[in-house]
């Protein structure tokens, strides 16, 4: 272990907390070839443009061989670049920039499923007796009424005659880590992109991975968020921790799980750096406040939000190290969610998102395109989704009759993951590729697109560079100041000598807010006018003017 810097504050200094990161979901980032979809030479060609945000690490999500039915969240091989994407020395290029330009690389490690195109499973469900049979989980009957996050039974009947798990699509067989071969295979993989030299992993849905062979069936009231029953299987963090001793804790690297059903009362068994499994994790709470018990779309408040901040800092103690996001591939877009994407607002919402995604507590993950402002597009049609989720809600809520088309639209066009995954208009023209894009660009891409997001984006820079010179925007103390406020959300974070108040108008109306009478860092003077945010140093000792902590 080397040299250990404790803040005054009580944390222990790694640079995972103090880095700002940024998601590439490289089928939508940069078309290098003309073939429509996003590729690994993309990314390198468009590197400046995530450089010059001043990121410290990039996520890539998976790069892998995959049959796709699900985006490359189903592997095929995991030692092998998707042909799509390009070639292993095309990976290996791309690490290679990434880390000359002072960055550094996450990847992505999906390893609760495999792809059923994996080999693996090709033996395992060649027969009863394969040596593989026992890398997934089998069964001669149906054992209980476990369902697929993305709909129908989590059980499907193979040639075989018995049936096997997937928590996900059918398509997406659930591994057994009950068998150590199945860990091992897992570790060589990891050790295989870890010696190439990646600096950790984004684990999808890492807290699933162990089941309860019991087989209960699902309770009553956790059966519309059976996530919370698959995050809690018996050895998840005797796995994770026999994960930690025998790979990640034989590099410097970070790893951030995927933390979907996992309560904040258990997330300190994740993360608590005492116990040696996960570094952080992603929390739901913060973008699960617009949706309602089924998961379908309700509207939202900001006290409601503002909540889930506070009670995730009272939650953890100074052992445990928080994640900041809004949006990710799985996600809609920011500014149509959280902000207001109408032609007037647009902007300065956007910037107000980044504003509070970069002073708050937790390492920061940006997800591509928020940077320029994207928004969600209006969907009318079937046919324009891609994803497998909202294809099979289609299935359940509209042809079978439970839901008008309309009352499906209106709620796709509020959750559906498709709005995440259009690809990045780099110029007014789209500028994403040469040859037909695999997923259209969203409509508006001539008003919305790299080029006219540019003030979003200086916005960003600006942001980022103050927390990388601030230690109090990283490791300082929460404190929201005015919880119960429908349209203002401020926040102190302070920290041994410095502090800083962050005000952000979440509205189109101007505010009366009692302000600091000091010039802010970021953000304009006078009242606080619509969707503007200020970020404002507060002074330790009262100045002779009275502005500052003793003020506010
Ligand atoms: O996501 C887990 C997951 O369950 C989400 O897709 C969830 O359903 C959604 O966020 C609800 O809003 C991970 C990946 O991020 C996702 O892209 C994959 O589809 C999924 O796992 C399966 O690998
Ligand atoms: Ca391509």
């Amino acid at each position: 272990m080397p040299h250990t810097e404790i803040t005054p504050n009580g944390y222990i200094r790694r640079w995972w907390k103090e880095a700002v990161v940024y998601q590439v979901y490289p089928r939508s980032f940069y078309d290098s070839n003309g073939d429509g979809i996003g590729d690994l030479r993309g990314i390198i060609e468009k590197l400046d443009h995530i450089k010059g945000l001043g990121v410290d690490v990039i996520w890539l999500s998976p790069h892998f061989d995959s049959p796709n039915a699900d985006n490359g969240y189903d592997i095929r091989d995991y030692r092998k670049v998707g042909a799509e994407f390009g070639t292993m020395q095309d990976f290996d290029d791309l690490l290679a920039a990434i880390k000359a330009a002072g960055m550094r690389l996450i990847i992505d490690l999906v390893v609760n499923h495999t792809s059923d195109e994996h080999q693996w499973f090709i033996e395992s469900r060649s027969s009863r007796d394969n040596p593989k049979r026992d890398y997934y989980i089998w069964s001669d009957h149906k054992p209980n009424d476990w369902t697929s996050i993305f709909g129908g039974p989590a059980w499907t009947k193979d040639e075989s005659g018995d049936w096997y798990l997937h928590l996900f699509d059918p398509k997406q067989p659930d591994l057994n880590w009950d068998n150590r071969e199945v860990r091992e295979g897992v570790y060589d993989i990891m050790c295989f992109w870890l010696d190439k030299g990646v600096d950790g992993f984004r684990m999808d849905v890492i807290p699933f991975i162990s089941k309860d062979k019991t087989f209960p069936n699902l309770p009553d009231k956790l059966r519309a968020k059976p996530q919370y029953i698959y995050a809690n299987g018996p050895k998840v963090h005797d796995y994770l921790h026999e994960m930690n001793r025998e790979v990640l804790s034989q590099y410097d690297v970070m790893t951030v799980g995927e933390a979907f059903g996992v309560t904040l009362e258990d997330t300190p068994k994740l993360i608590d750096e005492r116990r040696q499994e996960l570094d952080m994790i992603f929390q739901f709470a913060a973008v699960e406040v617009d949706r309602g018990p089924d998961g379908r779309w309700k509207p939202w408040t900001l006290p409601e939000f503002k909540a889930v901040f506070t009670r995730q800092d009272q939650a953890l103690d100074t052992h445990c190290w928080p994640t900041f996001f809004l949006s990710n591939h799985d996600n809609p877009r920011i500014v149509s969610r959280f902000g207001d994407d109408s032609p007037q607002w647009r902007e300065k919402s956007a910037m107000l998102l980044a504003t509070l995604t970069l002073t708050m507590k937790g390492t920061p993950f940006i997800y591509q395109g928020d940077e320029m402002g994207m928004t969600n597009r209006n969907f009318t049609d079937i046919n324009q989704f891609n994803d497998l989720w909202t294809k099979n809600a289609w299935q359940e809520e509209v042809v079978s009759g439970k839901w008008s088309e309309k009352a499906f639209f209106a709620n796709q066009n509020k959750v559906s993951r498709d709005h995440a995954r259009m690809p990045i208009p780099w110029t007014t023209e789209g500028g994403f590729t040469t040859g037909t894009p695999w997923f259209a660009l969203n409509p508006n891409f001539a008003e919305v697109n790299a080029e006219s997001g540019r003030a979003i984006y200086d916005h960003y820079a600006r942001l980022i560079a103050l927390r990388h010179r601030e230690p109090a925007l990283v490791y300082g103390d929460y404190k929201d100041i005015a919880p119960d406020h429908p349209q203002v959300f401020a926040y102190r974070r302070t920290f041994d000598t410095s502090a800083f108040l962050i005000i952000l108008n979440f509205s189109s109306q101007p505010v009366i807010f009692d302000l600091p009478d000091s010039e802010p860092v970021i953000g304009g003077s006078g009242p606080l006018q619509g969707w503007e945010s200020r970020i404002y140093r507060l002074q330790d000792a009262p100045s002779p003017c009275g502005a500052g902590r003793g003020r506010e």
